[in-house]
């Protein structure tokens, strides 16, 4: 604290604190798979509310087809952020299509295991999407912008060949350098990590699949 999440859409914009959004909203717990694209995977308990339920209090406009996140910047704070020879460009930025936003499965977490976020987990508010790899699910957000084109994510810039921006965990599009297929499953037991088949959109097919009807998930990955 003080932490100030700014919202915008085109020269409209409001700041909220931290302590506006606990007071806008009740707490849920969610109990998410979380898969990395590097093929881990855990089973965590956020607390948050669903992204949803802060976009319907914004009221954006029709114009408004994605939603555009960043990360905080502060490099005195943040030693990767202030590297001689950073790995990725900082902020850290991600994008999700408004339907995507809106699916009741998108959450805002704010806390993890009972309690608020850990820094490294991206306190004091990220987003969770469990149905795509981890790095859509932007720690420490600082900012979110209602736009009209789909927003350049960090990993795209950084690499469009190995990191698109859909990322919806598919076991049968394998990553340039590794398969998907399978992943292992954290925390590692006395014999180390099991590995598991991955599961489409990790396991939230039923609930997701009718967001790419018709969508040639190779081409968009
Ligand atoms: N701001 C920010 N968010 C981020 C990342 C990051 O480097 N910076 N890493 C992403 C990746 S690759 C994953 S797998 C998850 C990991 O979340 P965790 O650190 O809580 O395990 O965060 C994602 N969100
Ligand atoms: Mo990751």
């Amino acid at each position: 604290k003080p932490w100030t999440l700014s919202v915008n859409e085109g020269d409209r914009s409001i700041n909220l604190s931290y302590d506006d959004l606990l007071d806008m909203f009740a707490l849920e717990e969610r109990i998410y798979r979380l898969r990395c694209v590097e093929a881990w995977s855990m089973v965590i308990p956020w607390l948050g509310i669903p992204l949803r339920s802060l976009i319907d209090q914004l009221k954006p406009t029709s114009q408004a087809k994605f939603v555009r996140f960043e990360t905080v910047l502060r490099p005195s704070e943040m030693p990767g952020q202030r590297a001689l020879f950073p790995s990725i460009d900082y902020p850290y930025v991600e994008g999700l299509r408004m339907d995507e936003a809106m699916h009741p499965l998108t959450f805002l977490a704010v806390g993890v295991y009972g309690q608020s976020l850990p820094k490294q987990n991206g306190a004091p508010i990220r987003l969770v999407v469990p149905w795509k790899y981890g790095f859509k699910s932007i720690k420490s957000i600082a900012k979110i912008s209602f736009v009209r084109d789909q927003p350049k994510t960090t990993w795209e810039l950084s690499n469009s060949r190995e990191y698109g921006f859909y990322a919806n965990v598919n076991p049968s599009v394998n990553h340039p350098r590794w398969s998907q297929a399978s992943e292992r499953r954290l925390p590692g037991g006395f014999f180390g990590a099991t590995r598991q088949p991955t599961q489409m959109f990790n396991g939230y097919a039923d609930e997701v699949g009718d967001l790419y009807q018709g969508m040639d998930l190779r081409k968009f990955y």
